[in-house]
């Protein structure tokens, strides 16, 4: 025989299964579906990390084929994103241009290597028949509400002046400039991925993946079972109560609030408005305005018709009034509303005009509390007032319809400033010895009249909006943060007024936005208290109710469990998760589960994504481009320089940006953001069923055929953000009914990265990077895979050694060499055995992704053929299926053309 030389072998077997067509999936029989990440084709060319990932699935796939399986193991490119954008504005050449080369390279390289890829399914992400799909999808978002417009933090180079995308400005610092990035805000096209964090979490259940992404997945959507709980705020404001048609001071729940503002301190007004059962409206105003004092501290709680002479008494004022609470009001006649008409004076004599620009500036802040059994007012006049003046909505059940109790305790939760804060621990609410609110928190601003440090607070915020979320929540980080003097709040248990403080280890992201600070019982509070000297009180003692024994070192040592009240009124003796409820419910709180996960920010400001499908039209607002119209293609741009107001370089091209409304006909703009990189890569395993479809994403029955994926490997790095979004977009689609299962993946694995040799991390400008093409080279593809699977645990991260590849490479040189004494007659007990361990370790191995000690098996067996004068026919037979997953060109070389077998 010759000698052992891959290169007269290799290139000629991969031609060979090309041409059969044995990766190819057909569609029918008992299906297998194998995926790998599928890459970005980057200009630097295949990583030999990706090959770890691609040999692992190709070694799995290949088994499967030969246990009968119709296998499924596709390839493509998920080429959107930034370094391709970021060449093609350094060097001019087009993204497609260098996407379609960069492909190209990847495409040799993995060839080279013998994957059993299904060629015939490649998809690219940025091919506009695969993101017409992709665009598809958004609207079908769009549609069910799940996407929408809100203004979001970007980060912001100052000195550039543009928008960087995350992996842009890591640590703070722009990658351009190395100037420090800011936040600026700017509206962004966001996924409601929130509204999937329950079927993400319950999903993961039943699912086959590694532990620890099941556990990244579930702190990534962190949900939290705790309560809301108002603490009122004290401030010096000043009251106007105005009722409505046919009412007066003495009526409804007016005298009640009254009593209540009047024993916390506050002075009233209720000015009785002329005419009440036949009013003119600005008669009532002029009354309004002879007789009420109104400053920058004043509050006006206005009831039903109240609240049309409130906003006209606002639209006349010159100055700001604080808060505008309307109970039941209503901007629009009963005629006017399509209901019958009664024709109250009120209605003729009014023309129901406001100055919206005058009441906006005027009103401070806006509540509009919505009983919802109210029978006069109908629903949508709430949302109209929010719409045209802004502020919030509080929807709840009236005492009496209408609300016209007698005691209506939302209308004093809406009157009175209030500071909800979410906690986890309402049992611990008796040991709140103060409150914290974040530097983001609207209370300041709110509040700003009543502070006395308000130039301290103010360079406390502004510090504190230039750290990131990571810096801000360090546990070891020293806790900083201001006293808001002059704000004093109310525990609502104990009744104690008790400081504010801004403190930036509160995020104003995350719950309400601010705390009740207990710090005898949370580790947080606990340093903070020590820092500013706060006072500390417990109120939960260890299960044995032994303060002593709970605290060893005194009392003066947290404890964060749970355990029996103390101090607590009448809790105190309580076991805390009992108390939780009912101390939620003695101080009217609300039971309220947060979770970690934030809405999915779906737009970017650069060039190389999927266009957004939406047009802009003035009279129609946000409208989806026609399906038939899809996909909306990327124009060609001069320049990729990203534009110096934040948009995209797509806003400069008008010709393309100018367009037709779809619903009026009218002029309308187009989108100019594009999706981000996550976008493509979160349904194209869906793609990869029916890749050349043209009327739908992929035909149901292949769906149903090959979905869901059976095996998934990919990185740790992906196992967060990639693994989320691509669940949530299949639960998305298999609620619409497009797809047959909620769960796309089955199982998900991961491995180890590949690092050059001393442990760093390969990179170009390090000069260590190693080409696969090399290895393929010198030793072929049989070895560079078997050194792969071979380096070391498959999960684990490992440094390239260039001595071991020699060894790999011996190693199947004394596989061809053991070819030669292969006798086919004769038998040998001991290599029998040998073979049949070596079957049963082999294939358990495989399924655990221990292929590298699969391969040591290999390499005694092999030692163990080299003892003996014979290796029988039927044992070698079996070593080769064994070995032709992980090195398929040798395996078939030895098995086709040494032993002569036709397949
Ligand atoms: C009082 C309390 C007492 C708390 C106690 C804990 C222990 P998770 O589990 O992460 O949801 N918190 C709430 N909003 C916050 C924010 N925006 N920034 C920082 N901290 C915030 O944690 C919920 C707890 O984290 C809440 O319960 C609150 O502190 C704090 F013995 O309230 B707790
Ligand atoms: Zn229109």
């Amino acid at each position: 025989m010759k000698k052992y030389d891959p290169k007269s072998i290799e290139s000629k077997w991969q031609k060979s299964w090309e041409k059969a067509g044995i990766s190819r999936a057909k569609g029918r029989g008992k299906k297998w579906y194998s995926l790998i990440e599928f890459p970005y084709p980057s200009g630097e060319g295949l990583h030999v990390g990706h090959v770890r990932s691609n040999t692992a699935m190709d070694v799995v796939s290949r088994k499967r084929r030969m246990q009968g399986y119709d296998v499924l193991y596709p390839i493509g490119w998920d080429a959107f994103g930034l370094p391709t954008e970021n060449y093609a504005l350094r060097t001019g050449v087009s993204p497609e241009v260098a996407t379609k080369k960069n492909t190209d390279t990847f495409r040799r390289q993995l060839k080279a290597l013998g994957f059993s890829f299904d060629w015939s399914r490649e998809v690219d992400t940025t091919d506009p028949s695969y993101y017409k799909w992709t665009q598809w999808m958004f609207l079908q978002f769009f549609k069910k509400g799940l996407a929408y417009k809100a203004a979001m933090p970007i980060n912001w180079c100052p000195k550039d002046k543009i928008g960087l995308a995350n992996e842009e400005a890591a640590g703070g610092v722009c990658d351009r400039c190395g100037g420090p990035v800011e936040k600026r805000m700017k509206e962004q096209w966001m996924l409601r991925i929130t509204a999937y964090a329950d079927k993400l979490l319950e999903g993961l259940g039943a699912l086959d993946y590694i532990p620890q992404a099941k556990v990244q997945q579930e702190n990534w959507i962190g949900r939290s079972e705790g309560a809301e709980i108002d603490f009122e705020v004290k401030t010096k404001a000043n009251y106007v109560l105005l009722h409505g048609y046919k009412g007066a001071p003495d009526k409804n729940f007016l005298p009640w609030l009254r009593r209540e503002l009047v024993a916390r301190g506050r002075s009233v007004q209720v000015p009785a408005l002329p005419e009440t059962d036949a009013p003119d409206i600005l008669r009532q105003v002029a009354h309004v305005e002879e007789t009420v004092r109104f400053d920058e501290q004043t509050v006006i709680v206005a009831h039903s018709l109240g609240s049309v002479v409130a906003l006209k008494a606002i639209e006349r004022l010159e100055r700001p009034i604080k808060k505008l609470v309307l109970a039941a009001g209503f901007m629009t006649p009963p005629s006017k509303r399509g209901e019958e008409s009664i024709r109250r004076n009120y209605e003729k004599t009014f023309d129901w005009r406001f100055d919206v620009e005058a009441i906006r500036r005027n009103a401070g802040e806006v509540v509009i509390l919505r009983d919802t059994s109210d029978k006069n007012i109908p629903a949508a006049e709430a949302d109209k007032l929010q719409t045209v003046f802004g502020g919030r909505i509080v929807d709840f059940t009236a005492k009496e319809p209408h609300i016209c109790g007698n005691q209506e305790p939302e209308v004093l939760a809406a009157s009175l400033d209030t500071l909800t804060v979410f906690t986890t621990r309402p049992d611990t609410l008796f040991g709140a010895t103060y409150m914290v609110v974040a530097p983001e928190h609207q209370l300041i601003s709110h509040l700003l009249p009543l502070i006395s440090n308000v130039r301290e607070v103010e360079r406390y915020v502004a510090a504190a909006k230039a750290k990131s979320e990571a810096e801000r929540t360090a546990e070891d980080k020293k806790k900083t943060g201001v006293a808001l003097l002059g704000v004093r709040a109310v525990n609502p248990a104990t009744g104690e007024d008790i400081p504010v403080w801004v403190a930036d280890y509160v995020l104003g992201g995350y719950g309400t936005g601010a705390i009740m600070a207990v710090p005898a019982h949370d580790a947080r509070d606990f340093a903070f208290a020590h820092a500013y000297d706060l006072p500390i009180r417990k109120v939960v003692t260890g299960p044995s109710g032994d303060h002593e024994a709970d605290h060893v070192g005194g009392p003066d040592v947290l404890y964060d469990g749970e355990g029996i009240l103390v101090d607590s009124g009448r809790f105190t003796g309580m076991y805390s998760e009992k108390a939780k409820p009912e101390i939620v419910k003695d101080v009217r709180g609300r039971a309220r589960v947060q979770y970690r996960l934030r809405d999915w920010v779906f737009s970017r400001q650069r060039y190389w994504g999927e266009p957004i499908p939406l047009v802009n039209c003035e009279k129609c607002g946000w409208v989806p481009v026609p399906e038939k119209d899809l996909p909306v293609t990327l124009p060609k741009v001069k320049n990729y320089e990203p534009r110096d107001d934040g948009q995209s370089p797509l806003a400069s091209v008008e010709s393309w940006v100018r367009t037709k409304c779809p619903t009026c006909k009218g002029p309308a703009r187009r989108e100019t953001d594009t999706m981000p990189n996550w976008a493509g890569s979160s349904w194209y395993f869906l793609r990869y069923t029916d890749p050349k479809n043209k009327k739908a994403f992929a035909d149901p029955k292949k769906l149903k055929y090959f979905m869901p994926v059976d095996w998934y490997n990919g990185g740790m790095e992906h196992t967060v953000l990639h693994l989320l979004y691509s669940r949530f977009w299949n639960h998305f689609l298999y609620d619409i009914g497009v797809v047959p299962a909620p769960e796309p993946y089955r199982k998900r694995t991961s491995h180890g990265m590949v690092l050059a040799e001393g442990g760093v991390k390969m990179s170009k400008s390090k000069g260590n990077v190693i080409n696969p093409d090399d290895i393929v080279k010198q030793y072929g593809a049989d070895t560079l895979r078997l050194y792969e699977m071979f380096m070391g645990p498959f999960d684990q991260t490992i440094a390239w050694d260039t001595r071991n590849i020699v060894g790999v490479y011996r190693f199947l040189e004394r596989v061809w060499k053991t070819a030669e004494s292969v006798s086919a007659r004769g038998s040998d007990k001991d290599l029998e055995a040998a073979v049949t361990r070596l079957v049963k370790k082999a294939g358990e191995d495989i399924e655990t992704m221990s292929f590298n000690t699969a391969l040591s098996a290999m390499m005694i067996f092999i030692n163990e053929c080299a003892a003996k004068s014979a290796v029988p026919l039927s044992v070698w037979k079996r070593f080769l299926l064994v070995l032709a997953p992980f090195a398929p060109h040798i395996a078939e070389e030895l098995w086709r053309e040494v032993l002569g077998n036709k397949k």
